[in-house]
């Protein structure tokens, strides 16, 4: 140790060793560093200084990487869609998920109660979705990572108050979806946009439409809107027009429902495969089994896009929802 440095450094020194962060120990070791006086008798003392200083430094910066936190709009798809919901408070976002999914996201009349994301598992027929509860959409700052899950997601159910007020909470959503180059699929090409867009396919919710008694309410909410909207009236409370609103969803997600059946075998349609709408057979064989893509000569099948029943097909047949297909190789 050189017995030349001035008494700043001592100070410095005897802070950095009750220093408890490492925030304030890399601050007082680079107030050591400026207090030596740089002379060849203090090259080391510099040096090991400087050694250590480095090693602080990257031991902090891969603590600050390692409590990164992930962002929980980054929700892994289950089952076949991923559909989130969005709207402005009270809509009834959290009722729908609450009713119709597995999960519980807290409801209430009082606004702003979803300050999370949160997914659930919903059954259409016999085949799982993820719906995603969300918090409100109609405010001014929107967190960047909730508009880039609604860019992933294969559907967007925007959800309005039909006891509120409908037209303005949807023209606001769509508006706000615009703003950042999200567009919805049913106007894709009628847009005019200097930049970029991302067409989304859009299903409009028009809640509380407990019952019929609502007819008037509702079209009256149609008389108001100034463009068309791919929408349905229904209720997340009483489950009115819900089979309808599910069925939509389903037909919007683009896949289809076919079932495959062994030889002599009745068919078990509790597990369907969940695939894309206007696959052809073959690339069906291949999901099934990858051997049966190469191999297939020919299936039999039953369904809506036979025929008759037990027609035989070849491998550029296309496949229509519910089909049942028995492979043959
Ligand atoms: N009459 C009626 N009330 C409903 C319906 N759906 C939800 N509500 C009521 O509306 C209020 C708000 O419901 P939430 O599901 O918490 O609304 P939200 O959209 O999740 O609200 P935020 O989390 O604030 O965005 C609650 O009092 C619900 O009981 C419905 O279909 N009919
Ligand atoms: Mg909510």
């Amino acid at each position: 140790m050189p017995t030349n440095l001035p008494a700043d450094y001592f100070n410095a020194e005897e802070r950095f060793r009750s220093a408890t962060t490492t925030e304030d120990k890399v601050k007082y070791l680079e107030e050591m560093l400026s207090t030596i006086p740089k002379h060849k008798g203090t090259d080391h003392l510099r040096a090991d200084l400087r050694k250590k200083l480095s090693k602080l430094k990257t031991a902090s910066s891969s603590k600050k990487g390692s409590k990164k936190q992930i962002s929980p709009y980054h929700i892994n798809k289950e089952g076949a869609g991923q559909i989130v919901i969005i709207g402005c408070t009270n809509t009834g976002k959290s009722t729908l998920v609450a009713n119709q999914t597995n999960a519980d996201p807290e409801v209430s009349e009082v606004p702003f109660t979803t300050w999370n994301p949160l997914p659930g598992m919903m059954g259409i027929e016999n085949i799982q979705v993820q719906l995603i509860d969300t918090p409100p959409f109609c405010e001014d700052y929107i967190d960047p990572e909730f508009l880039n899950l609604i860019r992933r997601v294969d559907l967007v159910l925007v959800m309005v108050d039909l006891h509120a007020n409908p037209v303005q909470e949807l023209e606001f959503v769509y508006q706000k979806l615009l703003q950042n180059r999200i567009a919805p699929q049913h106007l894709e090409g009628q847009i005019k946009s200097e930049g970029f867009l991302l067409y989304v396919p859009t299903l409009v919710a028009v809640n509380k439409y407990d019952s019929e008694q609502y007819e008037e309410h509702f079209q009256i909410f149609l008389e108001l809107l100034d463009k068309d909207y791919p929408l349905i009236p229904m209720s997340a409370k009483t489950g009115h027009n819900l089979e309808t609103l599910k069925k939509r969803i389903f037909e919007m997600l683009g896949v289809i429902r076919v079932y495959s059946k062994a030889p002599g075998k009745e068919v078990d349609k509790s597990s369907p495969f969940v695939v894309n709408r206007g696959i052809k057979l073959a690339d069906f064989a291949g999901k099934v089994h990858k051997d049966f893509q190469e191999n297939l000569k020919s299936a039999k099948i039953w369904g809506t896009s036979a025929d008759f029943p037990g027609q035989m097909v070849s491998r550029d047949h296309v496949l229509e929802d519910e089909d049942v297909v028995e492979l043959q190789i």
